[in-house]
């Protein structure tokens, strides 16, 4: 039986699984399915025999964003208290890459969700939004911030002002979509590609994806400080000389993660 109310998981090779599974609700995100899917991150962040992770929906949607259900009722105090985007913080942490695979809605949280993976495929009928507005509120969990930082302020400002939906191709033009896939390929695409990346050094991706993230946040003067120490951390690793030793005698690398 699965630890989890609202997710299932799977390990297959070196790929984690991560379903969200609500369904019936377009698998809104109700606060106890957010903490699992942080919690079921972080462990397989930790894993072994993990190399990259997979987000996906069960059902007709990716996810349909918060529960509104849920915090409907909920007042500003209430939500202070909670501090529940702490969780939300914690997914900038984690280490490994993740890769969304979005079909149908992907709403408000949901769109915030697959914003906090690394890569991003989509099946052509996916839908990404930020709807909030049309109901008295704003995105809370990075929105604003991560798709400004994507596409810039005004193209960012037309979309979370209107609450529109924009097409799976929309999104690609806009870049906020790696590629777009038939439906019935997405989630084989996106284990393809998982895998591939998942072939590559460990330490090797996992540096890079440090220092490409440091490139949003960073003058590009820090950022190439930050490039150049996770550079040379790297001739510490039995993979850098794996791998140089591997080009010059002309065969396959063997990469260990170490
Ligand atoms: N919360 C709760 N239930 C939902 C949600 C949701 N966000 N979205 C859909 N559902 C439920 C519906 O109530 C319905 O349930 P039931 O069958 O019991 O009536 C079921 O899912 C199916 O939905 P619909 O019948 O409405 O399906 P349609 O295909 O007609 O419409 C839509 C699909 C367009 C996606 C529509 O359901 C919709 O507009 N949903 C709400 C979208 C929305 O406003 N999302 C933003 C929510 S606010 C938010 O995300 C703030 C983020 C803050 C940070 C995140 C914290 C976790």
């Amino acid at each position: 039986m699965s630890k989890y109310a609202h997710i299932q998981t799977y390990i297959e090779g070196s790929i984690a699984v991560i379903e969200l599974n609500r369904p019936h609700v377009l698998n809104a995100l109700n606060r106890q399915m957010v903490t699992e899917i942080v919690k079921a991150m972080e462990e397989y962040d930790r894993h072994d025999d993990v190399r990259v992770m997979v987000l996906t929906g069960k059902g007709r949607a990716f996810a349909a964003g918060a529960d509104i259900d849920e915090m409907a009722d909920d007042d500003s105090i209430t939500l202070e208290m909670l501090n529940q985007f702490a969780e939300w913080d914690r997914l900038a942490w984690i280490k490994k890459p993740m890769i969304a695979a979005v079909h149908g809605f992907a709403l408000g949280g949901g769109f915030e969700l697959a914003l906090s993976c690394d890569l991003l495929l989509a099946s052509e009928t996916a839908e990404f939004g930020f709807p909030e507005v049309n109901i008295g509120v704003m995105p809370g969990a990075g929105g604003t911030q991560r798709l400004t930082k994507l596409i810039g302020k005004t193209k960012a400002l037309e979309w979370l002002w209107t609450g529109e939906r924009m097409s799976a191709k929309t999104a690609y033009e806009l870049g906020i979509v790696n590629r777009v896939v038939a439906p019935e390929l997405l989630l084989e695409e996106t284990i393809k590609l998982a895998k591939k990346i998942a072939q590559q050094p460990p330490l090797s991706v996992r540096f890079i994806k440090e220092a490409v993230h440091k490139a949003v946040d960073y003058s590009l003067y820090e950022g190439m400080q930050f490039e150049r120490k996770n550079f040379y951390l790297l001739f510490s690793s039995e993979d850098q000389k794996e791998g140089m030793q591997a080009f010059m005698e002309k065969r396959k690398p063997n990469f260990k993660g170490k």
